[in-house]
């Protein structure tokens, strides 16, 4: 393989390229026909997880291989040709209202497709309706971060845990969503002796490392976070711990925050979290004695129907402790997918423009400049959000959607409900590399897509930094009609009549989407500072790296906001018929949707599973390995298996990964950031 691919090769003669999959992003290189972690990039360092490595192993299975069509649902599919579908659709589009024209996609999808996805939609169509899964992911966090900080911009990076003193894991499970970032990182700072707190209500093999490491493990009650957190605050203010002046004159709203916090009664707080005094006392001394802490969360906290409050309560206590800005000392909450930070950055989400900006007229006659397009092109609100989607096609009024990289029929809530409203769409249009989606079933018209490795871009970690995504796949072993999810995207817009779609390669896109970086607020979207051959080397570069020393916020007087969150329990409640909250985490080795993880032969994490207290289980007379269905209002899923575990009782845990797990999710969503609220579904055990 690697002779056929001499011209792809690096300067220092290695075939690397990233992986696709996780927030971390690391680099891989093809030794021997086999993959490994690359040794030079700055990130991984020679780390890789399995997931990654197997990358190559199911780059060629069961790949989706034709263009595919039919007119309707109940006909069977065709094979087409792109240039039939391509003619198909953009008439579909003249004869429809942008307003019914809709796209969905992932953090998975490199800058470039993102990019160009961004450019048709919200650039020439007159569309803000494209939304990306970072809506069922980090959109709270999102909403959080510009709320405070005035921009969506994450202070830290995984290597800033080695120069912290306090490490606070509040709903995420690093060991196995971020596997280099716990191996390589966390772990060294803890053995470095750098102290741990993991705040879940299930005991996740972070919180096994943190119990075997002298850490502190609190089992907090699902959906009780802010309280915690206000409850810290309060605590930290009766002691004489903060300073109150700076609270009040450097945070936007620290007067008022002061005296809604001085209303909290710790005990009630930590009556809701279920948590001991004992722990919370041992939880508040470490933070008061150590000076240096990083924050670290993200979907134990994000998908909730408060997850900007949650957001808010983690962002407080390192404002009101002014812990942000430096290194070793900021929140960071952590991007599920490798391009999850990309794609925000070209503006993937519905709730912003380009390059983090808003639908004013300022930034909209900015964009509109830069694209040379008429102003009355730049959206001037906020479109439909994913849910949203769903909730016009429930009312028909959706003409056409386009699925790219992403598998919405498992992934959002309330299965049910989602299948029988795409099937009021009369032109769904699925881009896709592999053959095993769920959404297909719903799907006219169905476009092969190039893989991981068969193709050229950039994508950008949780960090914020780049990296080059090279082709490292001879072109015989690629699909003939396979092709890359932003060329489809300019044959679109080219067949539309729209100007500015055509490229030679992917850099030429990003060379323009660092140009346009130029106008981002105050330069710090600094991707313009990037050197293309340097990415291509695989050196390191990471935006927005001086942010902090100019400014400490982007708000109108650079004076970082506060407010106070509160905890509405707006999730649904638990009652005698469903006694209790299923949470969903993630296995080790399954990648999301298992779209790809389940064709590796090496990957085998059992998916069917229940995790649930030993005391619970007595009382429903439930035994280790008995079958069981898990019903919530919505439905149920069958043939689970019971796995007692360290779990908080009145809780259970299923896996993410399982296909089958929305069918029992409620489709509620958070009102400030339109995330869904996964993690606090009522449900029963049924034995089978
Ligand atoms: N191996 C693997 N890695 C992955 C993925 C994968 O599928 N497999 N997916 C990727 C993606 S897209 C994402 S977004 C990330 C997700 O990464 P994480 O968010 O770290 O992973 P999760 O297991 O979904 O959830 C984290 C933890 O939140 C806890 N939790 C649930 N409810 C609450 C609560 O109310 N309060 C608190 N404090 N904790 C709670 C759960 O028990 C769980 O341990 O992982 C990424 N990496
Ligand atoms: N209950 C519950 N539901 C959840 C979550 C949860 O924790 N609990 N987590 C949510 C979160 S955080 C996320 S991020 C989502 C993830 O949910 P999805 O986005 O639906 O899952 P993925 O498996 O990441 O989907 C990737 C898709 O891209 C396809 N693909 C692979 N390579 C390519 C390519 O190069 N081009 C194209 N066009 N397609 C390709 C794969 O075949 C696959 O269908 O799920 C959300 N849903
Ligand atoms: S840690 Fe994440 S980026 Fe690194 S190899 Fe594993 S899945 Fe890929
Ligand atoms: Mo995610």
């Amino acid at each position: 393989m690697i002779n056929n691919l001499k011209k792809y090769l690096f300067k220092n003669r290695k075939l690397i390229t990233s992986c696709t999959y996780c927030g971390v992003g690391c680099k891989l290189e093809l030794h021997q026909n086999r993959l490994k972690g690359n040794k030079e990039y700055c990130i991984n360092q020679g780390k890789h997880c399995l997931k990654g490595i197997t990358l190559l192993e199911v780059q060629s299975k069961n790949r989706l291989k034709e263009v595919l069509f039919r007119k309707n649902l109940n006909e069977n599919v065709q094979k087409s040709n792109l240039e039939f579908v391509i003619k198909y659709i953009a008439n579909k589009i003249k004869k429809s209202d942008p307003k019914r024209i809709v796209f969905y996609s992932a953090g998975q999808v490199l800058i470039e497709d993102y990019y160009i996805a961004n450019k048709l939609f919200k650039g020439n169509l007159g569309t803000a309706n494209i939304d990306s899964n970072s809506r069922t992911c980090i959109a709270s966090s999102v909403v959080g971060l510009k709320q405070v900080f005035g921009v969506d911009y994450i202070p830290a990076q995984m290597k800033e845990v080695l120069e912290t003193d306090l490490i606070l894991v509040i709903g995420a499970n690093p060991a196995h969503g971020h596997i280099v970032f716990f191996e390589k990182y966390i772990k060294q700072a803890v053995k470095n002796g750098i102290k741990i707190v993991v705040v879940d209500p299930f005991c996740s093999k972070t919180a096994e490392f943190a119990l075997k490491n002298d850490g502190l493990y609190l089992q907090i009650n699902v959906g009780t976070d802010v309280n915690l957190l206000n409850a810290i605050a309060k605590r930290l203010l009766d002691d004489k711990f903060l300073d109150v002046s700076y609270i009040e004159e450097e945070l936007n709203g620290g007067s008022e925050y002061l005296k809604q916090l001085k209303n909290i009664d710790i005990d009630e707080e930590l009556k809701k979290c279920k948590i001991s005094t004992e722990e919370f006392n041992e939880l508040v001394s470490l933070i008061k004695k150590y000076p240096k802490m990083i924050s670290i969360w993200s979907m134990g906290i994000n998908q909730s129907s408060e997850g900007v409050e949650k957001n808010f309560a983690i962002l407080n206590l390192h404002l009101i402790l002014k812990r942000f800005g430096e290194s070793g000392n900021n929140p960071f909450p952590l991007t599920g997918q490798t391009n999850a930070r990309g794609g925000r950055d070209v503006g993937a989400l519905a709730t912003m423009l380009a390059i983090h900006k808003d639908f004013d007229n300022q930034s909209r006659k900015e964009l509109a400049s830069f694209w040379n397009v008429p102003i009355t092109n730049i959206p001037s609100k906020k479109g439909y959000t994913i849910l949203e989607m769903i909730e016009a096609a429930q009312r028909q009024e959706i003409d056409i959607m386009f699925i790219m990289h992403t598998d919405p029929v498992y992934s959002l809530p309330n299965r049910n409900r989602i299948e029988k409203a795409l099937k009021n769409i009369p032109l769904v249009v699925e881009v896709n590399a592999y053959e095993n989606t769920l959404t297909s079933k719903f799907a006219h018209i169905r476009v092969p897509a190039k893989a991981w490795g068969e193709k050229y871009g950039r994508q950008t970690n949780m960090d914020r930094h780049v990296s080059y995504h090279n082709k490292i796949i001879d072109d015989k072993n690629i699909p003939q009609n396979a092709i890359e999810d932003w060329k489809f995207l300019c044959l679109l817009a080219k067949e539309l009549g729209f100007d500015g779609f055509d490229y030679k390669d992917s850099d030429e896109i990003y060379k323009e989407f660092q140009n346009l970086t130029k106008l981002s607020l105050k330069g710090h979207l600094n991707h313009y500072d990037a050197k293309i051959n340097k990415l291509k080397n695989n050196k390191e570069f990471y935006w927005g790296k001086d942010f902090f020393k100019n400014y400490k916020a982007l708000t109108y007087n650079q004076k970082p906001n506060i407010f106070f969150p509160k905890n509405q329990n707006l999730s649904e409640k638990t009652d005698k018929e469903f006694p209790f909250y299923m949470i969903s985490i993630r296995s080790k080795n399954h990648w999301n949707s298992t779209a790809k993880t389940s064709l590796s032969s090496k990957i085998k994490d059992d998916l069917n599973m229940v995790f649930i207290n030993e005391n619970d289980a007595k009382k429903y007379n439930l035994f280790q390995g008995d079958k069981v269905k898990i019903v919530s209002k919505r439905g149920f899923v069958e043939d689970l298996k019971i796995k007692f575990s360290n779990i908080k009782e009145g809780v259970i845990a299923l896996y993410a990964n399982y296909p089958n797990i929305n069918y029992l999710t409620p489709f509620i969503y958070d009102k400030k950031s339109f995330q869904p609220d996964y993690n606090h579904t009522p449900v029963k055990i049924v034995r089978m």
